[in-house]
């Protein structure tokens, strides 16, 4: 019986996912910059210090933009007491109508997700989980491809996450982890261009990661370019989301977003990369 069940059940989230593949978004949460932005965390003092004017409207610019292209979108006001609050997708993951609030890697930033909590819980389409103790996870961590949900192992998630996001998925998603090496997080060198098609640049730590999937499934194609920051991009419905400023980068994206009838819109970043962020750290979406 519980076989005929768990079949039922695969062919039902197949089906949905051929309907609605895993970029198709109607709900967007976003949330206002801190006026502190300046004191978000920082791999590596940038160069040139943050304009802070000038994230501000990069990160308007965006959220303007976000609400163009779902059905709704909350913005969350800004928290002072936490200066990275606008990077909202490490809060939580949604998918197959769960959200599971996380239990944030850097200790600067818990409490974010507070918020996030509240208004996702207000949503009666989504179940809310919490991870535990000892589990640590950012969402930026975390690519979702419809099939799998890679899961970076990085200095903010670890593989308790992996187990308690197992638990929860199984078996709508298969929970894959990867060891993400000298970066921040997964989705700061890898993301998604559509449901078999991972966008990647081309360099030693990626390249292992993509071996990593290679061990694990052959169900993806990967699109090389050689910026780093550059794969990033977001995919929200016909629509990709590309950086400004990586022009070969961004003639191959053009290039495969035109064979597959996308529209492209290219956002400036620069402000945000300082603080290690880009396009998909900005929104919640589900
Ligand atoms: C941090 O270090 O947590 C923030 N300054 C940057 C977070 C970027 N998040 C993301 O790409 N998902």
């Amino acid at each position: 019986m519980k076989s005929l069940l768990t079949l039922l059940f695969t062919f039902v989230s197949t089906f949905s996912l051929v309907a609605n593949p895993c970029y198709y978004y109607e709900n967007a949460l976003v949330r206002q910059m801190s006026k502190e932005f300046t004191n978000s965390l920082k791999r590596h003092a940038p160069d040139k210090p943050i304009n802070v004017a000038l994230a501000a409207k990069q990160h308007q610019a965006y959220s303007n933009l976000i609400a163009q292209l779902v059905k709704t979108t909350t913005e969350l006001q800004a928290d002072t007491d936490h200066p990275d609050c606008n990077f909202i997708e490490d809060t939580a993951i949604i998918a197959c109508g769960k959200a599971v609030i996380s239990r944030m890697g850097a200790k600067e930033r818990r409490g974010e997700e507070i918020a996030v909590r509240q208004v996702l819980s207000g949503m009666e389409s989504t179940q809310i989980h919490e991870l535990q103790a000892p589990a640590t996870m950012d969402g930026g961590d975390i690519l979702n491809t419809g099939r799998h949900l890679f899961v970076g192992i990085s200095s903010r998630t670890n593989s308790e996450a992996v187990k308690q996001l197992s638990e929860i998925f199984d078996p709508q998603l298969s929970v894959i982890s990867i060891q993400v090496g000298d970066t921040l997080h997964l989705k700061s060198i890898i993301s998604l261009f559509d449901a078999d098609t991972i966008v990647v640049s081309d360099d030693p730590d990626v390249r292992a990661i993509i071996t990593q999937i290679q061990e694990k499934t052959s169900k993806y194609n990967f699109l090389l370019f050689p910026d780093r920051v550059a794969a990033n991009v977001l995919r929200i419905n016909d629509t990709l989301i590309i950086q400004d400023g990586f022009p070969k980068s961004e003639a191959i994206l053009r290039k495969k977003a035109e064979e597959s009838k996308l529209n492209i819109v290219v956002l400036q970043m620069s402000e945000l990369i300082k603080a290690d962020g880009a396009l998909t750290c900005g929104s919640l979406l589900f």
